[in-house]
């Protein structure tokens, strides 16, 4: 072995320097499968001092890094293009107590999601971020994609629950600013900067998390609706009359049977409909009156079903969220995640398969997603070796209706061509210049974000 190799060994430890293929293969597929390479070993620290040694190490042999959390990133972010030294977070998995006067907590990189929530509830707090990967999404990649999820609408997304980072730069050097003060108007806000740069300036190694009150009470109402515009009418209603709204999700007919195929689910209403919204309210009551009521006086409502129990809310969820293992049982889905002004949103659905149709006549989109926010997952089945076709058609009929090319699952390796479409040549030229300023040699996720 080389060199590098063995340094890594002395440094971490040499049953956590995985070099056999067997044993780098987990963490070199992206969970679509649709992203691959070889890394040229993988490194697991278990301390920020580790991960600030293994960086000045790859630095000092010019060796290029990618940066690993849970490996649930959907943008081929987080897995070797070919030939880097892949950093894997997961051992960064500590919890500090949490600080119920301040209602914050300090927690590890590798921590996932799901203990977080956990660990916020046992002290009777809530994290403010949710999504459907919660097992195995880690805090650190949440941050470096700024994870957005099905409670953006009561809470923002991930850069909003982020009062600061420890964080190491390539030549490693450790940034700390875990103190979570409430205001603090000190300079430049690096720990903003580095939400939402997946990976490419700096690898986050712990986090300060703010925390949000635990709303026990839930209700859940799974909405039959004409089409997108009819779901949008319902939105409106919703948003004006339910002061707990916590979601507002969409799924349509096609991924409704992809997913009950799937999980075998029996069909939720009589008759099929056009569209689906998922409504979920919280609070310290029970809020299905509130639920009721507004679902009772909206036009827009066909059929409704509507659950506060344990059991229903997991059941009507997972119409929801099992649209994303149910679109990867069925192949290997060219995956892309938009946005586009609520106005734009029925326009944009019905141009679609008109769009993929044109370049790929035997692709399926199924659309789903968070319908507050109009951010929508297009799943294209069946695209082949026409998905670049495919993604490029799709993303400039986002860019004509004033959306982005990536909403919340971020840029990676698989949308970085297409960057132009959604930040000027001006805005581009200052990301990388700051790029360069923080990782000079462009060893950190190399071809991640910035266009080549
Ligand atoms: C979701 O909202 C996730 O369920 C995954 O962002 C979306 O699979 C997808 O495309
Ligand atoms: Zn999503």
């Amino acid at each position: 072995m080389t060199d590098l190799e063995d340094e890594l060994r002395a440094l971490v430890g040499a049953g956590h320097v995985l070099v056999d293929g067997d044993l780098r293969a987990p963490y070199e597929t992206d969970w679509t499968r649709r992203f691959t390479g070889t890394a040229r070993c993988v490194v697991r620290p278990a301390t920020t001092g580790e991960v600030a040694a293994v960086l000045r190490a790859c630095a000092a042999a010019g060796a290029p890094i990618v940066v690993q959390g849970g490996n649930t990133g959907l943008v081929g972010a987080g897995v070797p293009a070919g030939g880097e030294v892949l950093v894997s977070l997961a051992r960064l998995d500590r919890l500090e107590p949490v600080d119920e006067v301040e209602a914050q907590v300090t927690a590890g990189a590798g921590v996932t999601l799901e203990k977080l929530q956990a660990h916020a509830r046992a002290a009777g707090l809530d994290f403010g971020v949710d999504l459907a990967a919660r097992s195995a999404a880690t805090v650190g990649g949440m941050i470096a994609t700024n994870a957005g999820g099905i409670r953006v609408l009561r809470h923002g997304s991930m850069r909003a629950q982020v009062a600061g980072v420890e964080a190491v730069l390539p030549d490693g050097t450790v940034l700390t600013r875990l103190s979570g003060l409430a205001k603090d108007n000190t300079g430049y806000d690096l720990t903003q900067l580095l939400a939402g740069s997946e990976g490419t300036l700096a690898v986050v190694t712990r986090a300060r998390l703010r925390l949000v009150p635990l709303l026990p009470a839930r209700a859940v109402a799974l909405v039959a609706v004409a089409g997108t515009g009819a779901a949008l009418d319902l939105l409106a209603a919703a948003r004006s009359r339910l002061a707990t709204l916590s979601a507002a999700e969409i799924f349509y007919p096609d991924g409704l049977d992809l997913v009950r195929a799937y999980a075998r689910l029996p069909a939720p209403f009589g008759e099929p409909a056009g569209a689906y919204v998922v409504l979920e309210c919280a609070g310290r009551t029970d809020p299905t009156d509130e639920i009721l009521e507004t679902l009772s006086t909206c036009d827009a409502v066909l059929d409704a079903t509507v659950a506060s129990d344990r059991a229903g809310l997991d059941r009507l969820w997972s119409y929801r969220e099992s649209h994303t293992e149910a679109v990867s049982a069925a192949g290997v889905p060219t995956k892309l995640d938009v946005c586009v002004p609520l106005g734009e949103l029925s326009a944009l659905v019905t141009e679609l398969p008109g769009t993929v149709a044109a370049v790929a006549p035997d692709a399926r989109v199924i659309t789903f997603g968070h319908l507050n926010e109009g951010n929508l997952h297009l799943n294209v089945l069946g695209a082949g070796e026409r998905a670049e076709q495919v993604t490029d058609a799709v993303l400039r009929l986002v860019a004509a209706h004033r959306g982005t090319i990536s909403s919340e699952h971020g840029v990676g390796r698989a949308k970085a061509p297409w960057l132009p479409l959604s930040r000027t040549p001006e805005e581009i030229a200052a990301m990388r210049r700051i790029k360069a300023a923080l990782d000079p040699a462009g060893l950190l996720n190399p071809g991640v974000l910035l266009p080549a």
